[in-house]
């Protein structure tokens, strides 16, 4: 799989953009991220890229998303290296419509390494690394946002939505864990006291049921498209 094929090109190529307005949708796994994007696909205007999960699950025949959880002492630094590295391509990819629609961003990738760290997963070199990696990023590389949408979410509700999914590589990941992701990304979008806040945030309340959030999706609508790019 290339990184090409998770990028849905919409309309014509004719013309790139350097400059999209860039919105990332973000929120605790299982939040309902994938669903709002797909409400989006049906806008000429808008490009939506998709998280590379599929290309995380097959590095040269290599399910780094499935050793991550199974051996996360091991395989933590590799993963989360290579979300990095495909995250900061869904940034700094050309798009051939005005609006770009991501699926988490660079900063998010921030906040699972935050939670490895403070359960001492990886260790001190390994975090240096990554975040020195990361502030190199923030400073020299095109990685502009212009909006958040945030899917708030209870942790107990996501739980049973990721149960119900069955993504086999989730099997190992508790409410506990949920909980975790959940505080880390309460802090940084909603108390905002974690770290700088990359752009405008808009909240949405992620528990109700994914078909009801249709509503909410086209109250973001107006306000995404309402920016004059
Ligand atoms: P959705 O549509 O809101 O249900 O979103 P999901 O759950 O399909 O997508 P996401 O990004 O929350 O998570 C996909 C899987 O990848 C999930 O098992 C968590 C994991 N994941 C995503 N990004 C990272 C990361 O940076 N580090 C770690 N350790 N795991 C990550």
């Amino acid at each position: 799989a290339t990184l090409e094929a998770f990028i849905k090109m919409s309309g014509s190529a004719s013309k790139l953009y350097k400059h999209p307005f860039t919105v990332c949708v973000e929120g605790n796994i299982g939040s309902g991220k994938t669903t709002f994007l797909s409400h989006f696909k049906k806008f000429d205007n808008v490009t939506v890229l998709e998280e590379p999960v599929e290309l995380w699950r097959d590095v040269s025949g290599t399910n780094l998303l499935e050793l991550m959880y199974s051996d996360p002492s091991r395989y933590a630094f590799l993963f989360q290296s290579y979300v990095q590295l495909t995250m900061l391509q869904l940034h700094t990819c050309k798009t051939p419509s005005p609006y770009k629609i991501m699926e988490r961003s660079v900063y998010s990738a921030m906040c699972f390494v935050e939670n490895l760290k403070r359960r001492n997963v990886l260790r001190d070199a390994e975090v240096t690394i990554l975040e020195d990696w990361y502030n190199w990023c923030l400073k020299n590389a095109n990685i502009e946002t212009n909006l958040i949408v945030y899917l708030r979410t209870t942790p107990e509700i996501v739980y049973d939505r990721m149960k119900q999914r069955g993504r086999k590589e989730e099997n190992a990941v508790s409410l506990e864990y949920l909980k975790q992701i959940h505080q880390i990304h309460d802090d940084w979008l909603y108390h905002q006291t974690l770290k700088p806040v990359p752009a405008p945030i808009i909240i949405i309340n992620g528990d109700r049921e994914l078909h009801e959030m249709v509503e909410e999706f086209d109250k973001c609508k107006n306000e995404i498209f309402s920016k004059v790019i």
